[in-house]
């Protein structure tokens, strides 16, 4: 029994060994070599933690179900590549409360290796202008929205304390912003009014410049408050003229009030400050009318050309929309006859409010005497008192430190100094606006 069951095995594996040489499809094996084993690859130990992008702090307005906090953010990994979409976070967010979050991401590679960062997302109170303030009620921390820096030689710390901005000045400085707290990057809209308000003291009294200013330091407003120890509101009212900004900035300076009445160094105190705002208002209703500046009366020689909107600019207190071109010229000057002509000029803005020039262009037959003229340079005329500045219509003169007399008489000027004072324009003669 046992030799018949041997048999029958070795048939079937000699049908089997047939079947498989018969088969197309199916390669021969190559001999394998059990002496000499395939070396399996030694497997590359990644240690490197990916890397993220585009976690910043972040401003969001109170009830903005759009913002996703996942948006913007991608991480790299130097073996698995983009790992995006294996990005995590966590942390106490609600978009629909009005605070200051903290995120942290997380993000894996393969190997176990986890990258971690966090970030701020202030949700705030929308906004209800262009210009408004971030954080201007000190509920929040400063970062992000508010800056602060002293220099020049002076010296301050500025820390929220109980919802209000504490802000310790302890070197004067140069300057009144040789300390300064700021907001920068605020939309200042053309065309708008608003009142900045604010609420401050100190602990002992002092003033504190205000000012609203663009890159080149313009001030929409820029002015000096007097603080005292008690709690005041101040508010200012302004309107902006000027084309529509994206970098404003708002300054508290307490450095020295040097160019600013009284002109003082501040006490060395720490100022309190909370409730920072602009409130768009109702433009006034404008009664003011607009200014066209450059319409002098002017000379010119016969057929010499003549623009009657050269140099002219106009400007209005609300209508920001006027040109020159808005003008209405009656009148014309005819280049080729000699004589007086008179132009006006007529600029009417939005409200209704009207500003009139007029100017007369003379025609001269001959040469245009030379606009750069020193009146009475012959001292022809007879002057015992200077002509006040700007000495337009003949000779005016002036001491700064230096002491001296002078008049003119009988043709000549005499100018007879006894002190030479400390500086070059200490004895002055002299005539203004000349043109050249
Ligand atoms: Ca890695
Ligand atoms: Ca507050
Ligand atoms: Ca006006």
């Amino acid at each position: 029994m046992k030799k018949t069951i041997y048999l029958i095995f070795i048939l079937l594996i000699a049908i089997s060994l047939v079947a498989c040489k018969g088969s197309p499809t199916e390669p021969v094996d190559p001999t394998p070599t059990p002496s000499e084993p395939t070396p399996t690859p030694t497997p590359v130990v990644d240690t490197t933690k990916p890397l993220f992008f585009g976690i910043a702090d972040a401003v969001v307005d109170v009830g903005d179900e759009t913002w996703n906090p996942l948006a913007g953010i991608t991480a790299i990994d130097n073996i698995d590549g983009t790992i995006t979409s294996r990005i995590t976070y966590s942390g106490a967010f609600d978009v629909n409360v009005a605070g200051v979050y903290t995120l942290t991401y997380s993000v894996a590679d393969l190997a176990g290796n986890v990258q971690t960062q966090t970030r701020q997302v202030i949700v705030r109170v929308a906004p209800t202008s262009e210009l408004f303030i971030t954080n201007g009620d000190f509920s929040e921390p400063l970062t992000g929205t508010w800056t602060h820096w002293a220099g020049e030689g002076g010296a301050s710390t500025a820390l929220v304390v109980d919802g209000v901005l504490q802000y310790n000045i302890t070197a004067a400085g140069g300057q009144w912003w040789s300390s300064q707290f700021s907001q920068p990057n605020l939309t200042v809209p053309q065309g708008k009014n608003f009142i900045f308000e604010f609420e401050a003291k100190a602990d002992i009294a002092r003033p504190m410049v205000v000012k609203l200013e663009n890159a080149q330091y313009v001030g929409y407003f820029d002015q000096a408050v007097q603080l005292t120890t008690e709690w005041q509101t101040f508010k200012v009212e302004f309107f902006v003229t000027a084309p529509t900004i994206t970098n404003g900035k708002l300054i508290f300076g307490a450095g020295t009030m040097v160019g600013y009445p009284p002109n003082v160094v501040g006490a060395l105190t720490t100022i309190y400050i909370d409730n920072v705002k602009f409130i768009e208002t109702e433009v006034d209703l404008d009664t003011t009318a607009p200014v066209i500046t450059g319409a002098n009366n002017k000379i010119i020689g016969r057929n010499e050309a003549f623009d009657p909107l050269t140099g002219i600019t106009v400007s209005d207190n609300q209508d920001v929309a006027l040109t020159i071109d808005d003008i209405v010229i009656t009148g014309a000057v005819d280049n080729t006859v000699a004589g007086d002509y008179v132009l006006t000029y007529t600029l009417t803005d939005a409200s209704g409010n009207t500003a009139v020039v007029t100017r007369t262009i003379t025609v001269l037959e001959g040469l245009v005497p030379s606009t750069w003229l020193v009146v009475n340079g012959d001292m022809s005329v007879e002057q015992l008192t200077p002509y006040a500045q700007p000495a337009v219509d003949g000779w005016g003169w002036h001491a700064t430190g230096g002491v001296f007399n002078a008049m003119i008489k009988n043709g000549v000027a005499t100018i007879e100094v006894t002190n030479l004072g400390t500086v070059a324009h200490g004895v002055q003669f002299y005539q203004q606006n000349r043109i050249i």
